[in-house]
């Protein structure tokens, strides 16, 4: 896309004397100056603690803090007081899994999350089956890397109380299908709690479209700075819910031995927050709104089809995950030959390529794949097509280096007799 490159300052970074070619924004991505101008304006002239004090500073930081809380709820179609701030993604599955997980959930009750689990979406759930006596259950995907709705009937019942499923995979690639699910979900009593990481950066998400009860997402997987991160709850559910933290600010009125909650959302966000950060991210998200998801969207399929070519007609690949931009967002896993991950990871970063390598925090999905782990390239809006080109042109490099097409005769007799 046009203009946008120079707006992030880290790309004219070299590394190992290449030009950085950055492809592991599933991980995190790079921030635009607009971000990291919010961040510096916000120290240098406005900082001060919210919801506190009478002066100057206080006021406007307070006014800018939850102008923030605003534009995020707009971004995904709520209202601010659906929006809770938290550290991040996990910080904020955590919080459902307590505050609502610890209330409802009874012995022998079902949680139902999928085979393509970050461990964010699969360890508290797993905890809290530990600490209630419910069932964690798992819905299979195909070979293709989607959910297997067929199947789906079969795992939800009465007994489920909560489906926590993720809105794009982060090994994978695959969009998957949130309305329906919910809308099943929902016709057994169940509450659906989204992890959608990997998704608001790359496709437009309306959490009333979607009619989920509970959508996690980071700022630092959407160009917003890192330590901030976004709870969307139904206003009905959170108000509902206790705080699983209590101190300064989610507090209405405390004596020696009790004391009450402030509102929702402020009654989840005990403490000092990141006010810079979530300040910033406000900002961030203003300027994708500027751009336009649709845009981005777009820009980002012709990506992905590029580098689902690439690396299709690299031999000995093998990719992981739908191999179509339908229903896809550019994160793109491979097995290539019997060459570890880390080495690939090594021999690309010597040519100033950043991709990932491992098990991507989702260990039973390795299981499923039947790999230990994968090479990992995932995209933003400033990446290029010649950069997916670099990709390959790198991989190629790693299979001669790996593989030499000059076999040589080994005679074949035990070396260990001479
Ligand atoms: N859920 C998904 C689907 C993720 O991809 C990640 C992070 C998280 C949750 C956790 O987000 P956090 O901001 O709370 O850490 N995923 C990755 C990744 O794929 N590589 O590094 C982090």
């Amino acid at each position: 896309m046009q203009n946008i490159r120079p707006q992030f300052p880290i790309l004219k970074r070299k590394i190992n004397g290449k030009p950085l070619v950055y492809l592991d924004n599933a991980a995190t991505t790079q921030k635009p100056k607009v971000t990291i101008d919010a961040l510096t304006k916000y120290y240098t002239t406005n900082n001060a603690n919210v919801h506190r004090g009478i002066h100057t500073l206080s006021e406007e930081a307070t006014t800018q803090y939850e102008h923030s809380r605003k534009t995020i709820s707009q971004f995904i179609g709520a209202i601010p007081k659906e929006i809770v701030f938290t550290r991040g993604t996990t910080e904020s599955i955590n919080l459902v899994a307590r505050a609502l997980g610890d209330a409802v959930v009874k012995p022998r009750d079902e949680i139902l999350v999928t085979q393509m689990e970050h461990h964010s979406n699969l360890v508290p759930w797993q905890q809290l089956c530990r600490r209630t006596g419910a069932i964690l259950k798992v819905l299979p995907i195909t070979d293709e890397g989607r959910w297997d709705m067929e199947q789906l009937g079969r795992f939800l019942s009465s007994k489920t109380k909560i489906v926590a499923v993720s809105h794009c995979s982060n090994v994978l690639g695959s969009i998957n299908p949130i309305t329906a699910t919910t809308r099943a979900a929902h016709s057994h009593g169940a509450v659906v709690v989204v992890d959608g990481a990997q998704a608001v950066a790359h496709i437009p998400v309306n959490v009333r479209v979607l009619d989920c009860d509970f959508y996690a997402f980071s700022s630092h997987k959407m160009y917003g700075p890192t330590g901030v991160g976004v709870l969307y709850g139904k206003q009905e559910l959170l108000e509902r819910m206790e705080p699983v933290q209590y101190g300064g600010d989610m507090v209405n009125a405390v004596e020696w031995f009790s004391a009450t909650w402030n509102d929702s959302p402020w009654k989840f966000e005990a403490g000092t927050q990141d006010i810079g950060g979530i300040i910033a991210f406000g900002k961030t998200v203003e300027w994708i709104q500027k751009i336009g998801m649709d845009t981005i969207e777009s820009a980002e399929r012709t990506l992905t089809l590029h580098l689902l070519e690439r690396l299709n007609s690299i031999s000995g690949l093998t990719l992981q995950g739908p191999n179509s931009t339908i229903n896809r967002i550019g994160v793109a896993s491979w097995s290539l030959e019997n060459i570890h991950p880390h080495d690939i990871a090594t021999i690309l970063n010597d040519r100033g390529i950043a991709i990932r390598s491992g098990h991507h925090c989702a260990m039973p999905l390795m299981t499923r794949l039947g790999v230990s782990a994968t090479s990992r390239a995932s995209l933003a809006v400033y990446n290029t097509k010649k950069e997916i080109d670099e990709l390959a042109h790198a991989l190629d490099h790693a299979l001669k280096i790996f593989k030499p097409r000059v076999t040589v005769d080994v005679p074949k007799r035990n070396l260990w007799q001479h």
